[in-house]
């Protein structure tokens, strides 16, 4: 069933480190090792053993309508034939930006760059260069991407500042990043007392990278009203939930207007992109036309802006979508929770727009160490029976899943289906 991939695992295993180019896809918190993949398909991924999978994580949330989809390709074709880049400006990245500060109020200007790393580094970068401060906040759980002074795990007890969770990041370089709890209030308002002026606080606003976990209204706005209070710019991680909570990601949720966001995924439609953006007198001072430096030879890449602006027009064009997509995540979502409450199995879920997330737990999750006390091995034996059986989830408990257009109803039943018939698999070990 998985001989070809097993021996091309052993073959990348020569040359690459853990044979991927990204840690999470080597399956290591599930046993088992990756499916190399051969072609994708709407809502369907085919390995190079021809295993066919119901793709329920879709590159981790760029595809929203799906694999190999023709409109997006049909996209990257007619661009790429008048050449793949040329390291100058180009009408597709400014037509792209007007889509997207049309559609968000916390956007007058928007720069694109290459991944979601780059786009919070950058943000953070401006953030520190607007308010002149150093000290920054996030949260436990949420991932912002792999730049220093984000690799931070938390300290010892209650302390406020984090310490590097990679080896290779310098303590002076997190040692301005202080960690909060997320839907905590009280943990923010400490991380104020112990700082002598906080530049931003960053958060995902529904998180995606401990699994699904929203944040909470009132704490979303109590956090408004404390950066107000501090002149620290909020800025919302969008990355993940731009385009898949709802058009306007948590933005079309929540209440709350944050100074920046950063974007990424969806926008490229499976090409490199992020984007940061906020306020002008926030981006006037990002150079050229402002001090804070920032570059790079590929942003704003006439192909990957051609397909997401493909992708951007069509969303906007028909934002019912996200409706459909919220009600076949629920279908699943309510569906599995039936089917586990009925083999004795505790299970919580969450839906926001396209983005649904599961965790086997007892108890409702509201915060990183919540999750933590799901059962991990009941996932991991959950996830390797439904590779098993053809749907591909995403091989962490510690990430959301995704709903594309593709992916009807009746594959969402189809899915249930397997899923009453691995955990009772699981169940019966
Ligand atoms: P990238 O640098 O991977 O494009 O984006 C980093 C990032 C920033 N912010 C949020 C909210 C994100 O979810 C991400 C990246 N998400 C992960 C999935 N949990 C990417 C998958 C991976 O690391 O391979």
């Amino acid at each position: 069933m998985f001989d070809k991939s097993a021996a091309a695992y052993k073959e990348a295993l020569k040359y690459i480190p853990g044979g991927v180019d990204s840690p999470v896809r080597a399956f290591k918190s599930v046993g088992g090792t990756p499916v190399f993949i051969d072609r994708g398909e709407g809502a369907y991924l085919y390995d190079i053993d021809g295993n066919r999978y119901i793709d329920f994580v879709q590159s981790w949330g760029p595809l929203i309508f799906g694999h190999a989809d023709k409109k997006s390709l049909d996209a990257v074709f007619s661009q790429a034939k008048k050449g793949l880049s040329f390291g100058a400006p180009t009408l597709l990245e400014t037509d792209l930006a007007r889509e997207i500060v049309e559609l968000f109020e916390s956007v007058d200007k928007i720069r694109f760059v290459n991944s979601g790393t780059e786009a919070v580094m950058s943000a953070i970068r401006l953030a520190r260069g607007f308010t002149g401060r150093d000290d920054i906040v996030k949260f436990e759980g949420c991932y912002h991407g792999h730049s220093d002074s984000l690799l931070v795990s938390a300290g010892s007890g209650a302390a406020t500042f984090g310490n590097p969770s990679s080896p290779g990041v310098p303590k002076d370089f997190t040692k301005h990043t202080l960690l909060a709890r997320y839907n905590d209030i009280e943990s923010v308002k400490r991380c104020f007392e112990a700082s002598d002026g906080i530049a931003c606080v960053i958060i995902e606003p529904i998180a995606g990278n401990m699994g699904l976990v929203p944040s909470d209204e009132e704490f979303l706005k109590e956090l408004r009203s404390i950066c107000d209070e501090h002149g620290t710019l909020l800025i919302f991680d969008e990355v993940m939930s731009g385009f898949r909570a709802s058009l306007k990601g948590a933005q079309g949720i929540y209440d709350v207007v944050p100074d920046m966001v950063t974007l990424g995924k969806v926008i490229g439609g499976g090409m490199p992109v992020g984007a940061f953006g906020g306020k002008e007198e926030i981006m006037s001072m990002l150079s050229p036309e402002g001090p804070v430096y920032q570059a790079g030879t590929l942003s704003g890449n006439p192909v990957a802006m051609a397909v997401g602006l493909s992708v951007v027009k069509r969303l906007k064009s028909d934002p019912s979508i996200y409706e459909e997509l919220e009600r076949r995540a629920k279908r699943l979502t309510s569906g599995f929770k039936d089917i586990a409450n009925g083999l004795g199995i505790p299970l919580q879920t969450e839906v926001r727009g396209s983005m649904f997330g599961f965790f086997f737990n007892e108890r409702e999750v509201k915060n990183f160490d919540d999750a933590k006390r799901s059962d991990l091995e009941l996932f991991a034996k959950f996830h390797q029976k439904m590779m098993g059986k053809g749907v591909y989830f995403a091989c962490s408990q510690f990430e959301a899943g995704f709903i594309c257009t593709p992916l009807t109803l009746e594959l969402v039943d189809e899915t249930l289906q397997k899923i009453e018939e691995g955990l009772k698999e699981v169940k019966n070990g």
